[in-house]
C-alpha cells in the first residue's frame, strides 16, 4: 500500500490525572501530552503520541524538545515523500539524526498506524502480533507510609491486577516491598521500580531486596548504565529488568552480551518507535530474554500502540498497560480502555488502524497549542 504525508497537525494538551504519580525523580498531577495527526495525501489520517514527559527527570528529551525537534528536524524527513512501507522511516529519520528518540517515535509510530488504516486492517495485525488479549498490571506511585502502599495494593489486586509495581526510592523500599509481599503472599507477582535511584555504593542494600521474591527488580542504577547493572545483577538473585537504558536494540544487545540483566522493559516510544522495538524483541526471543511493554502515562491515543506491540508473542509478561479510568475521569478516546477481572485487556484486532475513535472535540478543548506542518 504504502503511504505519502502531506500535512501533520502537532498539538499540545493538558490531561490532569485521578492521583498523582510520584517516581523516585519526580511527580506529575497532570500530564502534558504531544499529540500528532498524520495525513496522508488520499485523505486519510490518523493521532499519534510522544511519551515525553514535562521534565527531563526519566529521559533528556520534553514536551518541548519533541515539539522543537518534530518542528524543525523531524517533519520535513517524512512530508511529501512516498514510503512503501512504514518500516522504511526509521532509516529515514535516522540518518545523520542522532538522538531524540521520543520525537522520532511519535512520527515512526504514527506511520505505522497509517498504513494500517489504509489497508484496513488492526495495528497489531500489521506489526505481526498474534494475542487478541493482552494481560496488564498495575504501577503504582511512592505512597507515604507504607499502610497507605498495601491498601493500594491491595485494591488493585482485588480489581484483578495480576502484577503490582511498586515505585521505590531510598528510604521508601525495603519496608514497603516487605509490606507488600506480606499483604499479597508469595504467590503474587510484586516488583519494584527505582528509576535510577541507587548507585554502586548501594550494591548491599539493594541485595536486601532478595529477600522478597520480586518477578523483578526494574532500572535500580543510572538510567544511561549497562555496565554497573551487570555487576549489580551478579550480586544478586532478583531478576534486573531495564527500562531507561535500553534506548535501542545496541543497548539491548549489550545487556545481553555482558548479563546486566535478564528481563527488558520495551517502551517503543523509548527506542525510537516500532521498528526497533521489533528489532529488540526478536532479539530478546533468540535470548530467551522475556519483555513486556511499559507505560508513560499515555492517553487512550499511546495505548492503542502500546495494546498492539504488547499483543507480539515475545511479550509474555504483564505490560504496565492499565485501563484508562486508572489514569483519567474521561479518556480522549471511544470506547475507553478496559480490563477484565483478570486484567486481560483486550487487543481490537477486528478493527483498522488503532482500533479507537479519538475525540477530536474533546482534544480541541484540551488543546494549549497547535501548529500546522506542510
Ligand atoms: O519507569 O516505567 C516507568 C511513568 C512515567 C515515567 C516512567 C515510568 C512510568 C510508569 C507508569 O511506571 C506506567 C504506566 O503508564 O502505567
Ligand atoms: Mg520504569
Amino acid at each position: 500500500m504504502g503511504f505519502q504525508i502531506e500535512k501533520i497537525v502537532m498539538r499540545e494538551i493538558h490531561l490532569p490525572l485521578v492521583e498523582p504519580f510520584r517516581i523516585s525523580s519526580g511527580v506529575e498531577y497532570e500530564r502534558r501530552i504531544l499529540l500528532l495527526e498524520l495525513f496522508d495525501a488520499d485523505g486519510t489520517s490518523i493521532f499519534a503520541e510522544s511519551v515525553a514527559g514535562a521534565e527531563p527527570n526519566y529521559a533528556p528529551e520534553t514536551v518541548d524538545t519533541v515539539w522543537l525537534v518534530i518542528s524543525r528536524y523531524g517533519a520535513k524527513r517524512l512530508l511529501g515523500k512516498k514510503f512503501d512501507h512504514p518500516r522504511d522511516v526509521h532509516d529515514a529519520l535516522n540518518h545523520n539524526f542522532r538522538g531524540h528518540n521520543m520525537a522520532k517515535a511519535a512520527l515512526e509510530m504514527g506511520c505505522w498506524a497509517l498504513e494500517a488504516q489504509k489497508q484496513g486492517i488492526s495495528l497489531s495485525h500489521l506489526i505481526g502480533g498474534t494475542r487478541d488479549k493482552i494481560v496488564t498490571g498495575i504501577s503504582i506511585g511512592i505512597q507515604d507510609t507504607p499502610e497507605a502502599l498495601v491498601k493500594r495494593a491491595k485494591a488493585a489486586f482485588a480489581e484483578g491486577y495480576p502484577k503490582i509495581k511498586v515505585k521505590i526510592a531510598p528510604g521508601k523500599d525495603l519496608e514497603y516491598l516487605a509490606a507488600v509481599r506480606e499483604e499479597l503472599g508469595e504467590e503474587a507477582q510484586v516488583m519494584g521500580d527505582a528509576n535510577n535511584a541507587y548507585g554502586i555504593d548501594d550494591f548491599d542494600h539493594l541485595a536486601k531486596m532478595d529477600a522478597f521474591n520480586l518477578l523483578m527488580l526494574e532500572q535500580p542504577l543510572a538510567w544511561d548504565d549497562v555496565v554497573c547493572h551487570a555487576a549489580l545483577q551478579e550480586r544478586m538473585k532478583t531478576p534486573i529488568c531495564l527500562d531507561e537504558s535500553i534506548l535501542n536494540r545496541d543497548r539491548a544487545r549489550e545487556m545481553i552480551h555482558l548479563k546486566a540483566g535478564r528481563i527488558i522493559n520495551i517502551k517503543p516510544g523509548r527506542v525510537g518507535g516500532f521498528t526497533e522495538s521489533l528489532a529488540i524483541h526478536e532479539m530478546a526471543q533468540k535470548a530467551d530474554i522475556p519483555v513486556w511493554c511499559g507505560g508513560m502515562l499515555e492517553s487512550g491515543v499511546g495505548r492503542a500502540y502500546n495494546v498492539a506491540l504488547a499483543s507480539l508473542p515475545g511479550f509474555t509478561l504483564p505490560g504496565d498497560l492499565s485501563p484508562s479510568r486508572r489514569y483519567w475521569s474521561q479518556d480522549i478516546v471511544t470506547p475507553e480502555w478496559t480490563m477484565d477481572d483478570q486484567g486481560l485487556v483486550q487487543v481490537p484486532r477486528d478493527k483498522p488502524g488503532l482500533g479507537v475513535e479519538v475525540d477530536l472535540d474533546r482534544i480541541e478543548d484540551l488543546t494549549d497549542r497547535k501548529e500546522i506542518i506542510k
